[in-house]
């Protein structure tokens, strides 16, 4: 970039690729594409095993009870919007509450409010502190009996705070609420056990978990997933149509309507076997010791400030902002050294609104990060702050 090597960490908006999800692709289309569930002919045959070998391995990522729990989806985005639409059609009535925190993403926001909007329910928010954690406190007082559902990410993107989401889920379930967990920003960093948190729903993204754009889950539990109708009418969700009535096809097929993303969900497949090989504890471990290397060698530039410190544990990202320069400028300039991070409010704005700033910036790592990419990241940083305060 710029002629110089490359520095990415930017890897909470999207990872890097392995070469083998790349080729797993590109093998694919060139020498076993077709369609899926279809065909009676070998192609489609293989191709359709390919594809359900995929959703076995995400049942496995996530430690879910059974592979028709497994909803492919193009992203977490859609994920959440699917459950906000099919649950809340469901189960959402007048005067019922949802709650989401104050640390969301905007994929974890809006569609929220539409539900409400559209089924006169009401949306609260559970707030944090400056450190940017959740106030346990007060989530356990906008608890109550007219809670249907409780959405918040396990990591924020934002903040790189973990919340403590196996307790806020045990929280929900004794007043009778459901949880949907936005795993967007840890099913890439983290082992995720679902039936061990209990999760009701977890969402994630293809593309962060090195994986390609297009993809992503939806985990449900099965008794819900049952209870809610279908989010897109279309091919393969079906079990019989006639012009007087459609009867819906079972799980997972109910909510993935048309053909699928095969090719994707197939470099899925490849990205998780890789992932798993490179190991989630190995993973959580590296990118604990980048995090605490980083931070400890940028706290203490002058002017700079870290947005969200919470105490406990935080995923490997730092959101930062720098007294008197805008992070527009750090990330330009830090661009001519070939070091991507991202700027900007990253989709969460309502956290900018709580910090009272406009946007951060942020660096993000991930497994193939390295301490010598930090620490050129720094000296680079520091070079950039003498450049625009000079
Ligand atoms: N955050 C970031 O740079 P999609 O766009 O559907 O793959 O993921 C949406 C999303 C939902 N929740 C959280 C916590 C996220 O971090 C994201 C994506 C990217 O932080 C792009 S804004």
């Amino acid at each position: 970039m710029h002629g110089k090597p490359l520095v990415y960490f930017d890897s909470a908006a999207t990872a890097q690729k392995p070469s083998i999800v790349i080729q797993t692709i590109s093998d694919f289309y060139r020498d076993h594409y077709a369609t899926v569930h279809r065909a009676i002919y070998e192609l489609a045959i293989r191709a359709t095993e390919q594809y359900q070998q995929t959703r076995q391995k995400v049942q496995r990522f996530l430690h879910a009870k059974k592979r028709e729990e497994i909803i492919f989806t193009r992203g977490t985005t859609e994920s959440i919007n699917l459950v906000a639409y099919s649950f809340g059609k469901a189960f959402v009535k007048p005067g019922d509450e949802i709650l989401v925190s104050a640390m969301e993403h905007h994929s974890n926001i809006v569609p929220w409010q539409i539900l409400c909007e559209e089924r006169g329910a009401v949306l609260k928010v559970i707030p944090m502190n400056e450190k940017g954690e959740l106030l346990l406190d007060e989530y356990a007082h906008l608890l109550n009996k007219r809670t249907k559902l409780v959405a918040v990410n396990q990591i924020s993107n934002a903040l790189g705070t973990v919340n403590p989401i196996k307790k806020m889920i045990q929280m929900a379930h004794e007043k009778g609420a459901k949880f949907l967990v936005d795993g967007a920003q840890s099913a890439p960093h983290i082992p995720v056990d679902v039936q061990d948190l209990d999760a009701d729903f977890f969402v994630f993204s293809g593309h962060k978990v090195m994986g390609p754009t297009g993809i992503g889950i939806l985990y449900g539990k099965e008794e819900l997933l049952n209870q809610m109708p279908p989010y897109q009418g279309g091919g393969d969700m079906i079990e019989k149509v006639t012009f007087s009535h459609t009867t819906y096809n079972t799980l997972p097929f109910k909510f993935e309507a048309g053909t699928p993303m095969i090719a994707e969900i197939i470099g899925l497949g490849a990205a998780i076997d890789y992932m798993e090989q490179v190991g989630m504890e190995n993973i959580q471990q590296w990118e604990a010791e980048l995090l605490r290397y980083a931070t400890a060698q940028i706290k203490d530039i002058p002017g700079l400030h870290i947005v969200g410190q919470a105490a406990e544990k935080r995923g490997g990202l730092i959101s930062f902002i720098i007294d008197g320069i805008h992070p527009l400028d750090i990330g330009s300039l830090l661009d001519l050294h070939g070091i991507a991070i991202r700027t900007g409010h990253h989709c969460a704005q309502p956290v900018m609104d709580f910090f009272h700033i406009s946007s951060t910036a942020r660096a993000s790592f991930a497994f193939y990060n390295t301490k010598e990419e930090i620490d050129y990241f720094v000296s680079c940083l520091q070079e950039c702050i003498r450049k625009i305060k000079n």
